[in-house]
C-alpha cells in the first residue's frame, strides 16, 4: 500500500448520511448528505488518504434489497481487481449493517480491506458519531495490516469482524456486539490497535454471489406457538428455515415435529436462537431430525449463510453444518 492509500468510498445512506434539521427534533431521514461531505471534511481534518466516493445507494437500511447488495458485491469485486483502489469502505445504516456484512464476507476475497461503518446518531445531531466513525474507518482501511480480516464493521471506536457482529442496542453510540469474539481491535483517529494476526490472509471468496435469494423465513419463538406459526411461512419453493428459538435454539415439541417432517422432505432447518448472546451447539435431536445448529450465528445471520450455501447448491446437513461451523 502506498503511503497515502486510495480507498474507495461506497455510500448506501442510513443514519450515518441523515439528518433531522435541527437538533431537538426526535426523528430524522436518512441518507441525505452525500458522500462528497464526510471526504470533505475528513480532507479538512488532515487525514492522509486520497477518498473517491460512489454513492450505491441514499436510503435507510431497513430497505436494503438482494439488487443493491448485488451492485455494492460487484462494486467491491471490481475494486479487489482495481490497482488504483487499496481498500474499500462501505457507508451503511446499522439495521441491516451485519446482513450485508456477513454476505459481502462470504463472497468476496479478503486481498484488500473492506469495512463498514454507520452512525447511531444523524449528521447533524448534537454529539454526532458519523464523523468520529468514518475516520476511524479510514485508519483502518489505511492500515497495512488491515487485509485478510474479511469484511469488517467499525462502530464506537471498535473493529469487529463481521461474522461477530451484531446490533444488540436500539439507540446509542455503543449498540453493536461482537460474538463470539467481542472485537479484533480498537481503534480512534489517531491510533490502531490489532488484536491478534490476520487469519485470512489470501483467502478467495468462499462462495458465488446468489444468481437469486433462496426464500428463507425465520420462525421466531414464543410460548404457546403451534403448527401454524410454521405454516404460514411456507411456500412452495421454501426449501430452508431458520427457527428463532427459546434459549439454546429450544422450541415446543408440537414445532419441533413439524420441523422433522419438513426436514424429512428436504427443508434445510437451521436453530438459532432468539437469546441475544451464546452457542447453539448440535445436540442428539439434530443428528435424529437432519437439523442444523447455528453455532455463533443469530437468526438474521444465519438466515443469510443458509441462503447462500442453498443458492450455491449446498444442502447436504452436513455440508451446511460444516459451513456454520467454520469462521
Ligand atoms: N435508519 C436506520 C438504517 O438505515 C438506522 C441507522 O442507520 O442507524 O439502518
Amino acid at each position: 500500500m502506498s503511503a497515502a492509500p486510495n480507498i474507495l468510498i461506497l455510500a448506501t445512506g442510513g443514519t450515518i448520511a441523515g439528518t433531522a434539521g435541527s437538533a431537538l427534533k426526535r426523528d430524522y431521514r436518512p441518507g441525505q448528505i452525500g458522500i462528497e461531505s464526510f471526504i470533505g471534511q475528513a480532507g479538512a481534518l488532515g487525514v492522509a488518504a486520497n477518498l473517491t466516493g460512489r454513492e450505491i445507494a441514499a436510503m435507510g437500511s431497513e430497505d436494503i434489497t438482494p439488487e443493491i447488495w448485488r451492485a455494492l458485491h460487484d462494486a467491491c469485486d471490481a475494486a479487489m481487481d482495481d490497482s488504483q483502489v487499496d481498500a474499500i469502505i462501505i457507508t451503511h445504516g446499522t439495521d441491516t449493517a451485519e446482513e450485508t456484512a456477513l454476505l459481502l464476507d462470504l463472497t468476496l476475497p479478503t486481498n484488500k480491506p473492506i469495512v463498514l461503518v454507520g452512525a447511531m446518531r444523524p449528521a447533524d445531531a448534537v454529539g454526532t458519531d458519523g464523523i468520529r466513525n468514518f475516520l476511524n474507518a479510514v485508519r483502518v482501511a489505511s492500515d497495512a495490516d488491515a487485509a485478510g480480516r474479511g469484511v469488517m464493521m467499525v462502530m464506537s471506536d471498535r473493529i469487529i469482524s463481521a461474522r461477530d457482529a451484531r446490533k444488540a442496542k436500539t439507540t446509542g453510540t455503543d449498540a453493536f456486539k461482537g460474538f463470539p469474539r467481542d472485537s479484533i481491535g480498537t481503534v480512534t483517529p489517531s491510533s490502531l490497535d490489532w488484536f491478534g494476526e490476520p487469519w485470512a490472509k489470501g483467502r478467495a471468496a468462499r462462495f458465488d454471489f446468489p444468481a437469486a435469494f433462496p426464500h428463507v423465513p425465520i420462525c421466531h419463538a414464543y410460548a404457546g406457538m403451534q403448527r401454524d406459526a410454521v405454516d404460514c411461512l411456507l411456500r412452495e419453493e421454501t426449501h430452508g428455515l431458520v427457527l428463532a428459538g427459546f434459549g439454546e435454539g429450544n422450541a415446543p415439541r408440537v414445532i419441533f415435529d413439524r420441523l422433522a417432517e419438513l426436514a424429512a422432505k428436504g427443508v434445510v432447518v437451521v436453530r438459532a436462537s432468539r437469546v441475544d448472546e451464546g452457542l447453539v451447539d448440535r445436540l442428539p435431536m439434530d443428528d435424529e431430525h437432519g437439523f442444523v445448529a447455528a453455532r455463533g450465528l443469530g437468526p438474521a445471520k444465519a438466515r443469510i449463510l443458509l441462503q447462500v450455501l442453498l443458492a450455491n447448491g449446498i444442502s447436504e446437513m452436513s455440508e451446511v453444518q460444516a459451513a456454520f461451523d467454520t469462521r
